[in-house]
């Protein structure tokens, strides 16, 4: 199959997840055209199936903002009927899904018929979304696509909640690819990090409030009066400043170390011995999966799609939102008894494995044949720079 893949470049879990993907699809002999701003960060190496498209947004001295959805639909346009694309996969309904719906149009209004698949990742629904401002675009855009998936069952229920959808929506968990992971556990050299009897916490996010980092200090800050450790906060966003206050005003620095957005999550974590997620909202939890995968037991907040991890007592504990006590507590329950985290070590690769690529990515591969087969697009021939015609048979 020819497929298009619109999503954000950027290190966020969506972005992460629609990558992984297309390299996955790539490898499985199929094409995969990425469009989006810039290269997505986990696109390391582009191959002879493997394209990125650029979408730029010229300047232009009326635009108090500039118009990326205009530019994404008719580089989407561009790309499609250039390419003679099978299906476009757009992830994060804003503004990709109702730039995707425009492209469609575009391309109908030429004999072109091009399938689109959205997939809901989380914020795009429980918080963005559902603002006055988007929700009609939002809610259309979404009614309007041929399918949508949705990457657990709690934001399935989220976005029945918040938006009056009149369509069908499929749970399609996210995934990791067990083999890479278990190599990378194997080879993994823990003393580059800590030192002696030294445990390490971690925590990933993009630091947005929802993701509540002064929270994971003052976990850290329990913890660490109990246990000799070290807590490792890995990436950027809004509450950085905010955590790093905290951090200095509390006499923490010594054992805090803030290494900002990088490529090697994977060599963190597997010389990690507890992962702590305390988020409010949290609609997967791609990162509490990446670090189950590498066998790190995982302390987080019993909301949204983390529930649907069956962590409590198994490789990990929950608790409300907020509940700083518990959470630490159950962390120093886990770090001072070797045979528990042994035990939780083994469980969280247990559980990870459900989430395997080889079980999620035929997921995606029968949506798409199903929609190919009910759309049957005619294969449209370019002509010129602008224009595309019915490829004749
Ligand atoms: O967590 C974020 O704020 C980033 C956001 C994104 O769009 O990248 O993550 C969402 O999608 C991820 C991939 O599906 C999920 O693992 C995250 O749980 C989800 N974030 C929230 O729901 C807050």
């Amino acid at each position: 199959m020819k497929i298009g893949i619109v999503c954000y470049p950027t290190f966020g879990g969506s972005g992460v997840v629609a990558t992984e993907l297309g390299i996955e699809l790539s490898n499985k002999g199929h094409e995969v055209h990425f469009i989006t701003y810039s290269q997505p960060v986990r696109l390391e190496a582009l191959t002879s199936n493997l394209y990125f498209h650029e979408v730029t947004v010229p300047e232009y001295p009326l635009f108090k903002y500039e118009p990326y959805e205009l530019a994404l639909s008719s580089k989407l346009y561009d790309v499609i009927s250039k390419h003679k694309l099978d299906l476009l996969h757009v992830h994060y309904a804003i503004p990709h899904a109702y730039a995707g719906y425009m492209a469609k149009q575009i391309l109908k209004d030429n004999g072109y018929n091009i399938p689109i698949i959205t997939t809901l990742h989380g914020t795009d629904i429980t918080l963005v979304g559902n603002h006055p401002f988007y929700k009609p675009a939002v809610t259309f855009s979404i009614n309007n696509s041929d399918i949508v998936t949705c990457v657990s069952e709690s934001l399935k229920e989220d976005t029945i909640d918040f938006f009056n959808i009149k369509r069908e929506i499929n749970v399609i968990p996210n995934f990791i690819d067990i083999k890479k992971y278990d190599e990378k556990h194997k080879n993994c050299k823990k003393n580059i990090i800590s030192k002696g009897d030294e445990k390490i916490i971690v925590h990933i996010s993009n630091f947005r409030p929802l993701k509540r980092v002064i929270d994971v200090l003052k976990v850290f800050q329990i913890i660490n009066k109990e246990i000799n450790s070290k807590l490792i906060m890995v990436g950027d966003g809004p509450d950085k400043n905010k955590a790093k206050e905290y951090m200095k005003k509390n006499n923490l620095k010594s054992n805090v170390i803030f290494l900002g957005n990088t490529s090697q999550i994977d060599e963190i974590l597997c010389s990690s011995d507890l992962f702590l997620l305390p988020s409010e909202k949290e609609s997967f939890g791609l990162s509490a999966l990446e670090a189950m995968a590498l066998k790190v037991p995982v302390i987080s907040t019993n909301i949204g799609g983390l529930k649907e991890f069956n962590i409590d007592d198994n490789f990990g504990y929950t608790s409300d939102v907020g509940d700083i006590k518990k959470m630490a507590k159950d962390s120093i329950k886990i770090l001072s008894d070797s045979k528990l985290q042994q035990k939780f070590r083994d469980n969280a690769l247990e559980n990870a494995k459900k989430f395997d690529i080889n079980n999620i990515i035929p997921l995606y591969e029968d949506i798409y044949l199903s929609l190919i087969h009910i759309s049957e697009p005619t294969r449209p021939e370019r002509i010129g720079d602008g224009g595309v015609c019915v490829k004749k048979k």
